[in-house]
């Protein structure tokens, strides 16, 4: 059964790979399965035949036959759970990468979220500034110590995991900051992940609805 994954019709980042529907399509690109695309504008996004799959209102989600997911963090471990590729199969192994999914999504992603967030809707006011100091030391605390347990292995646990292909996404989202450029080794990390077919597979594919060029190079 082929999924069906929903992603921006039009995304602020003009196909950056940012907007969550790159973890889904990664994920899916790494376990060989192929997958269809609905997009969805941001009205189509709150209507009620969206909110039916995501109650929240969001891309990405995710149909397989009868079920409908959201949240990447639960979508991308169903499709690690049912596709060999993404999880270890000996089983503390296999726990050790999930816990790396969630500790991307709880421990390093809310600092991050909360300095993107906080420029758009709080940029102009006045103690924007005096805060950014305390958001950038919040994301530096997390990098610090990611920075420390990566040390000079590839991955975070062994061979490459879920765990990893959300750190990665989570990190990417640093890109347009200079916070990255003080931990040499996560920046090669994410170069190292970014080099990986499937990675590029999936940014070709979402880059194209943007560009209508070709899809993969
Ligand atoms: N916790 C959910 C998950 O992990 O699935 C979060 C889903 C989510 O935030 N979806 C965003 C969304 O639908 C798109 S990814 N937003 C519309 C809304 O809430 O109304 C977030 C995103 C959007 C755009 C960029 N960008 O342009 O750089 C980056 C990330």
């Amino acid at each position: 059964m082929i999924p069906i994954i929903t992603a921006f019709e039009s995304s602020p980042d003009e196909g950056r790979g940012l907007a969550r529907d790159m973890r889904v399509r990664w994920a899916l690109e790494e376990v060989g399965q192929p997958y269809d695309v609905r997009l969805v504008s941001f009205a189509e996004m709150k209507q009620p035949a969206h909110r039916r799959l995501h109650p929240f209102g969001q891309i990405p989600t995710y149909e397989e036959g009868d079920l409908v997911l959201f949240e990447t963090g639960a979508i991308i471990f169903h499709i690690a759970e049912r596709h060999a590729g993404l999880l270890p199969d000996y089983p503390n192994a296999r726990a050790r990468a999930i816990t790396w999914m969630f500790a991307a999504l709880n421990t390093v992603e809310p600092p991050i979220l909360e300095l993107e967030q906080t420029g758009y809707t709080e940029g102009e006011k006045p103690w924007h500034s005096e805060r950014l100091p305390l958001m950038k030391e919040r994301i530096h605390a997390r990098l610090r110590d990611l920075s420390t347990r990566l040390g000079d292995a590839d991955w975070l646990d062994g061979a490459f995991s879920a765990g990893d292909l959300m750190m990665v996404l989570v990190l990417r989202r640093l890109e347009d900051d200079d916070i990255l450029e003080a931990y040499p080794n996560l920046v090669a990390y994410i170069a190292r992940a970014e080099a990986r077919p499937a990675y590029q597979r999936a940014f070709a594919d979402q880059l194209a609805v943007f560009t209508d060029g070709p899809a993969r190079p």
